[in-house]
């Protein structure tokens, strides 16, 4: 799901600002961002037990595969007023960033290794219940 945000412009320039349990749905406990990647380098290929994200392109673009396990889906990220709301149990791959591209994370959990599902199988599994 898409969020986009509220932008705050005047003659200076733009300024958004992001918030938990308001433009973010739910509490941020962390925040973390990727850049600096090849463009032929894909990431993720994993999906999360608990955790939600939003991701914000807030410079260049990339792409992210969304995959619930009966549906998958495509979203171009390009603005930095668009933010893509991925739940828990939504398998995520992450690819064509371009050069300067810089995808900031904002997450409702702490990092837990324990959280990662990076088996594909066992995602359907899990899901397909
Ligand atoms: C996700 C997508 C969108 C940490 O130490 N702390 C952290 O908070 C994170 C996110 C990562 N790391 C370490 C673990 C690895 O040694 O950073 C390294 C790279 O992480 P990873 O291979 O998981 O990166 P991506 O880009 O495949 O996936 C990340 C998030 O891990 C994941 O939750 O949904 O971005």
């Amino acid at each position: 799901m898409i969020i986009e945000f509220c932008v705050h412009g005047d003659q200076r320039g733009k300024l958004i600002s992001l918030e938990e349990y308001s433009s973010i749905p739910f509490r941020i406990k962390r925040v973390y961002y990727i850049y600096g990647n090849k463009q032929s380098i894909a990431r993720g290929f994993h999906a999360h037990y608990k955790l939600k994200q939003v991701l914000v392109c807030v410079n260049g673009s990339c792409k992210i595969k969304l995959d619930n396990g009966i549906n998958t889906e495509i979203v171009s990220l390009e603005r930095p007023d668009y933010g893509l709301l991925i739940n828990e149990l939504v398998w995520r791959e992450m690819y064509d960033f371009s050069e300067d591209a810089v995808l900031l994370v904002l997450a409702s959990e702490l990092y837990d290794e324990n959280d990662y599902i990076r088996d594909y199988d066992k995602f359907l599994k899990i899901v397909k219940g």
